[in-house]
């Protein structure tokens, strides 16, 4: 427990290093966005463990059964290019954004990978997801809304 406790607090700590506080709450929004598949605003915990399966399997492009550096960071810089290009942003701002995500990306590789093998296993990749599913639903009801409190980061 305390170790999930550090390593859920060094996520958080990684991503508000990178956007500040106001991210917080777009954090758990962005979660609920990417994570609900039926589109009620909830993420179940079957839900999450469903889509968490699907983004690993798409992930592993080469069915090796573990995600390697460049399918991971590959797949994230992918589906930011989307998610930017849709973005109402001044290039320039897009550009930092993208380089800010990108580094955020390395440091979830190395926080993903906790034995440091060069590739995610599913089980390290289900290990992580739980603590990003736990430490979002902050209200601990079993899944993650609209009505979980985001914590305030304090620095
Ligand atoms: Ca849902
Ligand atoms: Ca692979
Ligand atoms: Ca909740």
């Amino acid at each position: 427990m305390k170790t999930r406790s550090i390593l859920a607090a060094a996520i958080l700590a990684a991503s508000a290093f990178a956007s500040g506080a106001v991210a917080a709450s777009h954090a758990r929004d962005t979660f609920i966005k990417e994570q609900d598949q039926n589109g009620d605003g909830v993420v179940s915990k079957d839900e999450f463990a469903a889509t968490r399966q699907i983004q690993f399997a798409r992930t592993d492009t080469d069915k090796n059964g573990a995600l390697s550096h460049d399918e991971y960071v590959g797949d994230y810089k992918a589906r930011l290019d989307k998610s930017l290009s849709t973005s109402t942003l001044t290039p320039e701002k897009k550009d930092e954004e993208h380089m800010r995500q990108m580094r955020q990306a390395e440091v979830r590789f190395g926080v993903l990978d906790s034995d440091k093998s060069g590739a995610i296993t599913a089980a390290e990749f289900a290990y992580s997801g739980w603590r990003m599913f736990t430490t979002h639903d902050s209200n601990n009801d079993g899944v993650v809304s609209a009505a979980d409190p985001v914590k305030e980061e304090t620095n």
